[in-house]
């Protein structure tokens, strides 16, 4: 529509007067992804954005995501300017896990390391002694056991489930899960590989254990899309936010791409497999951004300097 050419070209023309650049995450719309590539910014999942935001040298972050990585961006360059689309744009791992219930359950059990995923808020990462995202979480537990730490695990209990099943590691898991990710059902996955049943199941860890049994593959969104070029498929189940089609489909033009049911009658809820708060980031608020400057993202300078520390492990972190 005429109105999104609109804010497409005024986002180009204010990016580049405000010396700024756009980093999307991949279950943020295509056509926000579609301008981020365009424009020089990056299309990638929480780790990538992290260090792709910290080491460019534009001095205005525009992140299209949910709040912890605007955040994120924020503590990890505080010199520059980080704009948001919209603060409102939250996860419900973070809503899950309030600081003040948290740290008080990370005080009943100090003989344990905390590690928190990175869909957290800064004051439940200031608590932590590592940041994990999923790409990187099994290789970090396989780390700490390795050397006899038992762990304490925040917020996802699926994916602090699989990677418990995976390392054998001792972990404590808090009760928290995705809103998106939990919807997806086993049996719909079943009666979808009865009809197709040369497609592979390609599946995120924050997925419930019955979904992640049926997986060929079970990775972070840079890792599916990866193995869906390796695989030798030609028709891809893939249980996460339908976003990621967007870069998948690239990666594979020649495959055929499902979105895994979210209904256990094998139907697809075309609104389900979509988080609500990743599709807050639309282009009109991306525009109102630059244009006004709303949608800045703070963070409390103490709290930042602790948050810093268990992040830095994470980007630090080669297995
Ligand atoms: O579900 C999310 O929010 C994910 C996959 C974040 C990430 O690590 O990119
Ligand atoms: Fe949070 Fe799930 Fe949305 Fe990711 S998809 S931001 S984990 S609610």
């Amino acid at each position: 529509p005429a109105e999104d050419e609109a804010h497409v070209n005024e986002i180009k023309r204010l990016l580049h007067e405000q010396n700024a650049v756009l980093v999307a995450h991949y279950y943020t719309d295509d056509a926000i992804q579609q301008l981020a590539e365009e424009t020089g910014g990056c299309v990638a999942d929480s780790l990538e954005m992290a260090r792709f935001g910290a080491r460019h040298e534009a001095s205005t972050l525009v992140v299209a995501g949910v709040r912890f990585m605007g955040e994120t961006a924020k503590i990890l360059s505080p010199e520059k300017r980080v704009l948001m689309p919209t603060l409102e744009a939250t996860c419900s791992l973070d809503v899950g896990c309030p600081a003040d219930e948290f740290s008080a359950f990370c005080d009943q059990h100090p003989d344990r390391t905390v590690v928190v995923y990175a869909n957290t808020s800064a004051a439940v990462k200031a608590r932590a002694d590592w940041v994990v995202t999923s790409s990187i979480a099994v290789d970090v537990i396989e780390h700490l056991q390795a050397r006899g730490e038992k762990i304490l695990w925040a917020p996802d209990k699926h994916l602090g489930n699989y990677i418990q099943q995976k390392t054998g590691a001792d972990m404590l898991l808090w009760d928290g899960a995705c809103i998106v990710h939990e919807e997806f059902k086993a049996k719909g996955i079943e009666d979808l590989k009865a009809l197709y049943p040369d497609a592979a199941v390609l599946v995120h860890p924050e997925s419930p254990a019955p979904v992640v049994g049926l997986a060929d593959v079970t990775g972070s969104t840079s890792q599916l899309i990866k193995a869906a070029k390796e695989l030798p498929h030609d028709k891809l189940i893939v249980a996460t936010d339908r976003g990621i089609f967007f870069k998948m489909q690239q990666a594979v033009p020649d495959k055929l791409l499902f979105e895994a049911p979210t209904a256990g009658n094998g139907a697809t809820c075309k609104s389900c497999a979509h988080c609500p708060w990743m599709a807050m980031n639309a282009l009109d608020n991306l525009a109102g951004a630059l244009r006004y400057g709303s949608g800045e993202v703070f963070v409390d300078t103490e709290l930042r300097t602790k948050a810093l520390k268990p992040l830095e492990r994470m980007l630090n972190f080669h297995s």
